[in-house]
């Protein structure tokens, strides 16, 4: 039987398993829910069934009989609870005492039940009726300058949902239209594009089936994308080779023990992950591809000098690609030194990983957010894809880029206008079905969204789900800002701190869960999402709502925008919430190469799959081809001011018990934290050269001279297996540490992975 992990000790043994079996049960069990919870969980992932609300990987067309992972399920009992949080609760609480409450125990009182408002002289929130509610919103909405109003999503939102706040946000004639993507694969939307013409990765299930190599750069797949591990172990037993880049040596990434496997289950036979895993810096990405690009280019002139066999793809090189000599020359004349000093691999090690590649037939590339959220993020994106050109292991089967997704429809929310760049949006067709013009200035993303509010420029913001004040940056720069608001709205499932941040009037409105029924005046609905490889699902709740008084999504967006606007013949939102086919209809009509016969395909078991032109080799780039582009630096971060030796990098990263800001549980068995979440990790080299011992309460210090201190006290520092120079701490604990204008370059992605920090132990 597996060793099963008990002690305080790191965790040595694979993912999944019995820890993860038990792990799924011991939750349900809290959440009252277990026997109720199992039968809900065999819905999950089903093409019948409902789609998970954790992460956004691929459903397949021939599910397990159990397709849920421990996460999901965990994410489950913690939508279908019992506990709810009323407005009797509300009386109980005011607003500014609930500020000293920690994420976990504001959403541990339970699911949102009624509409509400924040009373000043009491400063508590107060139920009122719905319409009162839309009623209000509208008349504070109305006669503002448009562009004074931030529209925000969180990635969970159905396709039905985004395409309506979308709609209704630029009805109100703004582009303000930031999303959680912003803070995560941005870098992806903008990075892509440029280099193959598409702002999604090219990967679908079946090309696992197929691939011969896969390479893993900033993704911790045993936690935030478990039932991947699947996939990985399936392409292991065919003997696929796995290399990793990843800072930390992520349990998941090592071995993996599959729990709906009764053998592997009994025999503790377990798989080993990744064939070489490279525990680069952090922020050693674009120096690592570097390396192994250059290998390939000079291998391959010296095969070509000596009339041995090519090790790049020359023909799909001249036919397909723009820039390759360019390209390659950079790469000749970059040096090994700068390699290995940036990357802190060896050549040796590179050479390898190299070879490894240069052998496969077929390889992709899969990463997360260790690559997205740096200052370089977008380059090492085009590092990735300048990897892949090299070899035509774009739009063939097995090949191909695979950013894996963060939020369960964050990519779809993308698809169907939540952005803030109008050029994005078919404007054409929109002017067309809905008779008004669409505005035509770009809107805020983000980091932009939190620039206004600090300067004033912003007075309401209203957020589809999220935990926006949480999940930014800079907390303690943002934090007052929030009070200069004049109206705040926020839909949700759980009551979290952006809540308690409220402008002077503010509004709470509670919403289903998509795992719960979704009665409309047509009967019971279903909502749909796209995937991390680009395929749309429906799904249906199976759950009987939290509150009689919940509305869903539609129908609040629905609520808000017929208070708001003005009337318009064109657009009968209340037909839509009515039928959310009609929606669908609405999104086919906007969209009708990619949502073609959308009604009927959303049911096919394993989703149907946008066009992607460059699956096809198309490329719908500036160019006409794919283009290498060749880096600006291999130093992560060259704006960073001039440091010292005692200056290290911090990541900041979830644990296993979190969704995001939603923490589950204070343990991260995986990485041997229990009990708390307010630790700092280091290489025991720094430790020693900083004078610093296991279990000494430390304060980080951001080195940032713009005037601001930016501190995170109370840290425990413990001995962990990273890089020197390296640390990690947890989010959202450690965003007070993140300078707002410390972000990804091109797509201002903030750069949560390499903050330059000092500590000091606390008196
Ligand atoms: N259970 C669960 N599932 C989730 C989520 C959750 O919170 N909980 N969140 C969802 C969301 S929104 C997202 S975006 C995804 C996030 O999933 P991930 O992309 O896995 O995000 P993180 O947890 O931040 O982990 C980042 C990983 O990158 C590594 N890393 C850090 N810095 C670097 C670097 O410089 N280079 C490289 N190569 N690696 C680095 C870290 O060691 C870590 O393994 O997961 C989604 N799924
Ligand atoms: N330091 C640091 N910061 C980060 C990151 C990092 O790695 N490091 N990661 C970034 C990333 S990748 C992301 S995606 C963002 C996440 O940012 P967000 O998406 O804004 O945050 P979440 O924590 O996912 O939002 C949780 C809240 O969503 C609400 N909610 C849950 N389900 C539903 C639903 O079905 N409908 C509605 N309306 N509301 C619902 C609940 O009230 C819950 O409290 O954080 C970013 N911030
Ligand atoms: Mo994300």
């Amino acid at each position: 039987m597996a060793k099963e992990h008990t002690g305080k000790g790191p965790h040595t043994n694979p993912a999944g398993g019995w820890g993860s079996a038990r792990a799924v049960g011991s939750i349900l069990v809290k959440e009252h829910r277990l026997l109720h919870g199992s039968r809900v969980l065999t819905h999950q992932n089903k093409p019948d069934g409902y789609m998970c609300v954790s992460c956004s990987w691929a459903k397949p067309a021939n599910p397990h009989p159990f397709e849920f992972c421990e996460n999901g399920a965990k994410a489950t009992a913690w939508d279908i609870t019992t506990k709810r949080a009323p407005p009797g609760f509300f009386a109980e609480h005011t607003c500014t005492e609930l500020e000293s409450w920690s994420d976990h125990e504001l959403e541990a009182v339970g699911r949102l039940t009624a509409p509400m408002r924040w009373d000043p002289q009491t400063d508590k929130y107060v139920e009122i009726p719905w319409q009162q509610a839309f009623d209000e919103i509208g008349a504070l909405l109305r006669g503002r300058d448009p562009d004074a109003a931030v529209f925000y999503t969180s990635g969970r939102a159905s396709l039905e949902t985004s395409y309506m706040f979308a709609l209704l946000a630029r009805m109100y004639g703004t582009n303000n239209l930031p999303d959680s993507s912003n803070m995560c694969h941005e870098s992806t939307s903008v990075g892509l594009p440029k280099a193959i013409g598409v702002p999604v990765g090219t990967v679908t299930l079946e090309d696992f089936e197929h691939t011969d190599c896969m390479l893993f750069f900033g993704h911790n797949t045993g936690t935030n994308a478990p039932r991947m591990l699947h996939q990985l172990q399936e392409a292991r037993k065919r003997g696929v080779p796995i290399i990793t880049f990843n800072p930390l040596r992520e349990p998941g990434l090592v071995s993996f023990t599959n729990p709906q496997s009764p053998v592997e289950m009994l025999t503790g036979k377990e798989t080993r992950i990744s064939t070489q895993y490279l525990q680069l810096r952090l922020g050693g990405d674009t120096a690592a591809l570097a390396g192994l690009c250059k290998w390939l280019i000079e291998a391959d002139d010296a095969a070509r000098a000596s009339g041995g066999s090519p090790i790049l793809d020359h023909a799909f090189i001249a036919e397909h690609t723009h820039g390759f000599e360019a390209f390659a020359d950079a790469m000749r004349k970059t040096d090994w030194q700068e390699i290995e000093r940036e990357s802190g691999l060896t050549r040796a090690d590179l050479s390898q990983a190299a070879a490894t590649y240069a052998g496969a037939r077929a390889a992709m590339l899969l990463y997360g957010m260790g690559l997205t959220q740096h200052r370089n993020g977008v380059q090492s994106v085009q590092m990735v894809t300048n990897l892949l050109l090299l070899r035509g292991n774009i739009g063939k089967p097995g090949a191909g880029v695979c950013p894996i997704r963060g939020h369960s429809n964050v990519q779809g929310q993308r698809t169907v206008g939540i952005t803030e760049n109008p050029d994005k949006v078919p404007a054409d067709k929109l002017r067309e079905l809905y008779h008004f013009e669409p505005p035509a200035k770009k809107g805020m993303n983000t980091v932009e969204a939190c620039e206004a509010i600090l300067e004033g420029r912003v007075s309401a913001f209203i957020a589809l789900g999220g935990n926006f004040a949480r999940a930014t940056p800079d907390h303690y720069r943002m934090e007052p800002a929030w009070r200069n608001l004049d109206l705040t709205v926020n839909v949700a499932t759980r009551l979290n701190r952006s809540h308690l941040l409220h402008g002077r009037h503010a509004y709470l409105l509670p919403c289903l869960s998509r795992i719960e029924i979704d009665r409309q005046a047509t009967g019971e609905q279903a909502v749909s999402m796209e995937d991390s490889t680009g395929c749309f699902h429906g799904s249906r709740g199976i759950q009987e709502p939290a509150s009689g008084t919940l509305l869903s999504e539609p129908a609040i967006v629905a609520g808000i925008a017929k208070a708001t606007l003005p009337p318009n013949p064109h657009v009968d939102w209340d037909r839509w919430v009515g039928d959310y086919s009609l929606i669908r209809d609405a999104i086919e009509a906007t969209y009708p190469k990619i949502f073609k016969d959308f009604n009927r395909r959303m049911w096919n078991p394993g989703g149907f799959h946008r066009p992607l032109g460059a699956c096809e080799r198309k490329w719908e780039t500036e160019t006409g081809k794919a283009n290498f582009i060749v880096p600006e630096t291999l130093d992560d971060d060259p704006d960073m001011p001039e440091t010292g030796a005692d200056v290290i990098r911090l990541m900041t990263t979830r644990g296993d018990n979190q969704f995001n800001t939603t923490v589950y549980a204070l343990d991260d068995r995986f990485r041997g934290v229990y009990g708390t979440r307010k630790v700092i990790m280091l290489n025991p080299d720094d430790m020693a050269r900083l004078g610093l011992r296991e279990n000494d309460v430390v304060v980080a210090s951001t080195v940032a001279h713009d005037g601001f201190r930016r501190e995170v006290g109370g840290l425990t520092v413990r001995p962990y297996n990273i890089p020197a120079g390296c640390a990690w701490g947890y989010y959202p604990e450690c965003n007070p540490l993140i300078p707002l204008w410390h972000h990804a370059k091109e797509s201002k992605v903030p750069a949560a992975k390499s903050i330059p920090i000092t500590l000091r132990k606390e008196a």
